[in-house]
Order: structure tokens, then C-alpha cells, then sequence
């Protein structure tokens, strides 16, 4: 189990994907620069930079390339939240309809930001949508330009204050961070952009947001999944004051009509024009959210296509290394098994000879004790032809004495030896 975890440890099944979400000009385009060697636009005006949504790769710690999403936020100043809805729902279902999930989401927001305005609470509201509760923990929500504050304890006293603020707050951060959003601070350098993305990188698991599965597995259109639905509700609402003020306009209009005060007539007819643009686009944005995710295939078809290319060939090539390492690991598995089964076989033989040995050694000590005994009857002859007046009986105890090395003190015990049976095998 052990060795199956460490492999799938070594060679993720997928690169790395994370997407970079915020406001216009919350930081997204600079804090991927600090990860990429790639060209990234950075926007220094007032109007939104990054219109659509961009891939850029980076190299993860081990060397691995890895895809971060740049996305535009909802309060684009060039394009409207359908559109930007529209961008971002493709680019994520595309990707999870080829079995791409993300790693996680950076949500950025300016710590130098006083307040939740309208647009910002708009697109926080938004985020959670598209990804749904039980992707919060895959999301990482990061406040960005600590620097722009005033220097000194002055500014680092408000930033908390503001974090506080954003975190204990559900409208805010604070249902995300109870379900596991994880809070962080973006100091503006490399180091600090490698710790957050690293972070979601060590996490392992993979998240499908609601917004993908919504799309792809039931088949929903985008005014039907959670994120649509409410920025439809939102347009409708939009559509009804902007023709509540258009009627009033128009009342306004031909009062003065009436009155013959023709440039309040002129005045009012161009508010008249303005309010009808207004709605026209409210109804023209609420009819692209009619859309499927099949049908935004057929209208988007090259968009992201080298993206998903990029993507599949990393696979590719990570399925080729897994492939190749097993292979190794099967390799090494057989020698070590054929190295096995060479020690068993010389292990039979030595235990073969060692019985062989044994029983020679027992052969030799049942001569030996043979000899022996022979050898104590033979001088017992002797001594008996002998023995006679004048020999001493001392002669008798030097002779068993000396035999001692060779034979038993003991002639009463002709088979005691003067090394153990059993020692002398035990030592072979
Ligand atoms: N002081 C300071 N300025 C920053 C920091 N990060 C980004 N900026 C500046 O903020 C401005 C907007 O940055 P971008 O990275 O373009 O923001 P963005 O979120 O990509 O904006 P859009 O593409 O319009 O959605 C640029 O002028 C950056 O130089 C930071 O940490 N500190
Ligand atoms: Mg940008």
C-alpha cells in the first residue's frame, strides 16, 4: 500500500490546474507573473486588462508544468458578467468534460479596498456559485497589496482590522472559511505566490465545481445552474428598474411635450434612448445565458483548444513515465525474486551438506570410540602380561593419567570420550 501511494505521489494523474479569480485589478495578472516565464499582461489604468480567460504554465517544485488560469472579473468595464460568465463557465466545463479537475481557486482581493462596494460583493457572491460549498476547501482567499498600505503598525493594525472584517463576516469570507477556504496573505514577491499555489498543490485532492457539474453531468444551461440562475435574477431586476425609469422618462417626456418646452423634450428623449440601450443589452445578456454547455462548444470551438491540447500531451507524457517506472519497479521486483530463489537453492545445499557432515562426523566418532576401546584392551593385555613382582602400582596410575588425552580416565566406562557426542556435532 506504501509503495503504491509514493508512485501515485510521484506521477499525478494530471497537471496542475489552478485558477487565479478577483475584481479588476485585484492583483490576478501580477501574481501570476511571479510564477511564469510567460508574457502576462498586467494592467495599469483604470479599465479592466485581462478581457478573457488565459492560460499560463509554470513549473510546480518538482519540475512538473503546471496551468494557471487567468480569469477577468465581474466588473469588467469592457465586457458584461454574462459574457465573463460565459468565458469562465466554458473554460471550466471544457476542462472537466475531458476529465480535467482543478486543483483549486486563488480568489484575490486588495486589502487596501475600504469597502465591499456593489461590484465586489457582486462578484464575491458570483464565486461562491460557481464553485458551490463543498469546493470551499479547495479555494484559497488571499488578500493582496499589504504593501499599499500606510507604513508601519498604522497600516498593518488596518489590514487586520479589514481581514477580521472579510473573515468573520458571512456575507463575506466567513462561510467560506468556516467550510474550509483557507485565508492568506500575498506579500507581492515570488516566494510568496509559490507558498500559496504550493499550498493547494500539497493538498492532493482534486475539486469539481458546482458550475462543472451542473453543465456536464446534468446537462443544464447556463441560466439554469446556481451562478447563472443568479446573475439572471439579477439582469431581470435590472431590466424591470431600467423600464420603471424608462416609463418615467417617457412620462416626464411628452409632459413636457405638452408644455412645448422642446430641449427638456430633447433632454429626456436622448435618457429615453439611453434607459432603452440599457435594456436592450440587460435582455440581449439575459438571452446569452440560454446557453448549453454543448452549444458553447459549437460557438467557442478553438478557444481553448490549445489549452486542452497542452493539458492532454502533459498526461500523455506523465502516463509514459508512470508506465516506464512501473516497468523499472517490475524489473528490480524479479531480480530481487530469482536473487530469492538462488538464495533458497544454495540455502538446501548447505543444509544437505551440513546433514552429509553430521552423519560423518558420527561415523568418525563411533571409529574413534571404537579405536579407543581397542586401544584400553589392548594395554589392559599388556599390563596384565606385565604386571608381576617388583612393578609398582604407581606405574599403573601414571599409565591412566597419561592415557587421559586419548582415552577414559574411567576404565570402568569404556564409552565415556573425552569430547561429547553432541558438542562435536553441534559445532560442525
Ligand atoms: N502596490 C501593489 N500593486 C500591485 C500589487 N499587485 C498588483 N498591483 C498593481 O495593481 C494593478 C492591477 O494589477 P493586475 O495584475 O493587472 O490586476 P488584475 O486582477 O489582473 O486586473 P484585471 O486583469 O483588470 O482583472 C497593476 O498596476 C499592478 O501593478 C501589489 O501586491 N502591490
Ligand atoms: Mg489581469
Amino acid at each position: 500500500m506504501g509503495g503504491k501511494f509514493e508512485m501515485e505521489q510521484a506521477f499525478p494523474d494530471d497537471a496542475v490546474v489552478i485558477a487565479i479569480v478577483g475584481m479588476t485589478g485585484s492583483g490576478k495578472s501580477s501574481f501570476i507573473s511571479l510564477l511564469t516565464d510567460d508574457s502576462v499582461e498586467v494592467g495599469h489604468s483604470l479599465n479592466s486588462c485581462t478581457a478573457n480567460v488565459k492560460v499560463y504554465t509554470f513549473r510546480d517544485d518538482r519540475g512538473h508544468p503546471g496551468y494557471l488560469i487567468d480569469t477577468p472579473g465581474f466588473d469588467d468595464t469592457t465586457r458584461s458578467d454574462s459574457e465573463v460568465l460565459i468565458d469562465i463557465a466554458f473554460c471550466f466545463s471544457k476542462l472537466y468534460s475531458r476529465g480535467i479537475l482543478l486543483n483549486g481557486l486563488i480568489y484575490l482581493h486588495r486589502i487596501t479596498d475600504v469597502r465591499m462596494q456593489g461590484s465586489a460583493m457582486k462578484n464575491l457572491t458570483l464565486f461562491k456559485k460557481l464553485c458551490g460549498r463543498h469546493a470551499f476547501s479547495n479555494v484559497m482567499l488571499v488578500t493582496t497589496m499589504w504593501d499599499a498600505l500606510p507604513p508601519g503598525r498604522t497600516g498593518d493594525d488596518i489590514g487586520k482590522e479589514r481581514l477580521d472584517a472579510l473573515a468573520n463576516d458571512d456575507k463575506y469570507w466567513g462561510e467560506m472559511e468556516r467550510n474550509g477556504s483557507t485565508l492568506a496573505r500575498h506579500m507581492g514577491n515570488p516566494k510568496s505566490a509559490r507558498v500559496i499555489v504550493n499550498y493547494l498543490i500539497h493538498k492532493k485532492t482534486k475539486v469539481a465545481l458546482d458550475i462543472q457539474q451542473q453543465m456536464v453531468d446534468h446537462h443544464l444551461d447556463l441560466n439554469e445552474t446556481v451562478a447563472g440562475a443568479y446573475l439572471q435574477q439579477s439582469l431581470v431586476e435590472s431590466c424591470k428598474k431600467y423600464e420603471n425609469e424608462l416609463d418615467e422618462v417617457q412620462r416626464s417626456a411628452d409632459l413636457a411635450q405638452e408644455e412645448r418646452d422642446m430641449d427638456t423634450v430633447e433632454m429626456l428623449r436622448v435618457e429615453e434612448d439611453r434607459y432603452r440601450t440599457k435594456m436592450k443589452s440587460a435582455s440581449g445578456d439575459l438571452r446569452k445565458l440560454r446557453i448549453s454547455h454543448q452549444a458553447l462548444e459549437k460557438v467557442k470551438p478553438e478557444k481553448y483548444r490549445r489549452l486542452i491540447r497542452a493539458i492532454e500531451h502533459e498526461r500523455a507524457l506523465r502516463a509514459a513515465e508512470k508506465h516506464e517506472f512501473e516497468q523499472r519497479i517490475a524489473d528490480v521486483q524479479a531480480r530481487v525474486r530469482r536473487r530469492d530463489r538462488e538464495i533458497s537453492h544454495l540455502t538446501e545445499e548447505t543444509d544437505h551438506l551440513a546433514y552429509n557432515l553430521r552423519g560423518k562426523n558420527q561415523e568418525l566418532d563411533v571409529m574413534r570410540s571404537q579405536l579407543r576401546s581397542r586401544s584400553y584392551a589392548g594395554r589392559k593385555e599388556i599390563h596384565s602380561e606385565e604386571e608381576g613382582p617388583g612393578i609398582r602400582s604407581d606405574s599403573i596410575r601414571r599409565d591412566s593419567v597419561a592415557s587421559d588425552h586419548v582415552g577414559p580416565s574411567n576404565p570402568a566406562s569404556p564409552n565415556r570420550f573425552p569430547m561429547p557426542l553432541t558438542r562435536t556435532m553441534s559445532s560442525i
